[in-house]
This record gives C-alpha cells, sequence and structure tokens, in this order.
C-alpha cells in the first residue's frame, strides 16, 4: 500500500492553492468539481512512486450540507482525510469490510483524475476518515 493524498479541507480553495505553492513549492496538476462528491478540489504533486503518484489534495466545498461543508462547519479548516492507495478498490474494499470495518461506499465511483475511490467510516479507522484509491490506467 502507499500514501495516494491527504485531503485538506478549506473555505477558499484559491487562498489555500497560493499558499501551498509558496510554502512548499508544490505544483497543481489537476482541478476538478465533482458535484458528487460535492467539492472543487486542487491536486498538488508531492511525488511519482510505483502504482502511481503522491499528492495534496485541497478541498472546497460545494455547499454547507455536503461532506466537507459539515466538517467545516463541526472542525474548521484542516485535514480531512487520508487516501490509500491500492490497485483494486473494489477488491480492497471488500476485503476491509469483510474485517468488520463499516464502508461509506460499498462500490467504487469517480476520483480526481480518473481513479476510482471509495471511503471508510472513521469511526471504524481510530478516527481517520480514509480513501481508498485506484489510480486510472497511465495512457498508453
Ligand atoms: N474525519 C474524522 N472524523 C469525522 C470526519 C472526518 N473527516 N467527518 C466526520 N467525522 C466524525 C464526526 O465527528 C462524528 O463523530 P462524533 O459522533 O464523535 O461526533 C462521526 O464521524 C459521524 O459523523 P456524522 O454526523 O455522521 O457526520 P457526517 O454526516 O458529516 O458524515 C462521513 C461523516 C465521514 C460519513 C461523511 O463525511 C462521508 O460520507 N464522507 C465520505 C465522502 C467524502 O468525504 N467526500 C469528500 C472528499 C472527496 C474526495 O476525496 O475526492
Ligand atoms: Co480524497
Amino acid at each position: 500500500m502507499r500514501i495516494d493524498h491527504v485531503g485538506i479541507a478549506c473555505h477558499d480553495l484559491e487562498e489555500k492553492i497560493a499558499l501551498f505553492e509558496r510554502t512548499f513549492e508544490l505544483t497543481v496538476v489537476a482541478r476538478e468539481v465533482n458535484e458528487e462528491q460535492g467539492v472543487k478540489e486542487a491536486m498538488l504533486h508531492i511525488a511519482d512512486g510505483e502504482g502511481g503518484g503522491s499528492y495534496i489534495q485541497l478541498l472546497e466545498p460545494l455547499g454547507p450540507d455536503t461532506p466537507v461543508g459539515k466538517f467545516l462547519a463541526r472542525r474548521g479548516e484542516g485535514v480531512h482525510h487520508v487516501a490509500f492507495g491500492v490497485p483494486d478498490v473494489a477488491r480492497a474494499l471488500e476485503e476491509i469490510g469483510g474485517r468488520g470495518v463499516r464502508l461509506l461506499d460499498e462500490k467504487p465511483r469517480h476520483g480526481s483524475m480518473g481513479s476510482s475511490i471509495g471511503f471508510l467510516h472513521p469511526k471504524d479507522v481510530g478516527g481517520m476518515l480514509t480513501e481508498l484509491v485506484q489510480a486510472a490506467e497511465p495512457q498508453a
């Protein structure tokens, strides 16, 4: 397994992109709106590795009644989730669900940059909202 990304909840995406760029000299490699997840987001590249890259994911909610909107109201800005990279997300969900961890997604959904993702309940993972990510196949 590897760390694919760490998701950070913020009120103002453009402001936090600028902060992370100037503080850590990171580069934005993708910007997307994901209606299903209720976010406007940016991926900032950290490193490349076997099985996929690693990133910081900055997340601005599309509204108050979204996962990130509720998180901001309750806890304020900061680390929202950790995403592990796996080779097969459907299989990982099935295996981890079989170990008694509640799945927030029974089936994979669409994630950043063409990935497939699924979330695990934070209460069953020591308070850490956990995402599983299967990176998109590299384009030939
Ligand atoms: N990290 C850790 N704990 C969290 C959490 C987070 N990000 N969000 C909520 N919790 C905790 C709450 O504090 C609460 O704990 P208490 O009962 O002790 O107060 C508990 O989880 C249940 O909270 P809830 O009232 O059910 O909270 P929500 O309705 O906000 O739902 C969650 C929480 C995790 C089920 C929901 O946010 C979810 O389904 N998330 C998955 C999807 C997602 O986060 N998408 C955005 C990112 C998209 C991407 O990365 O691409
Ligand atoms: Co994420």
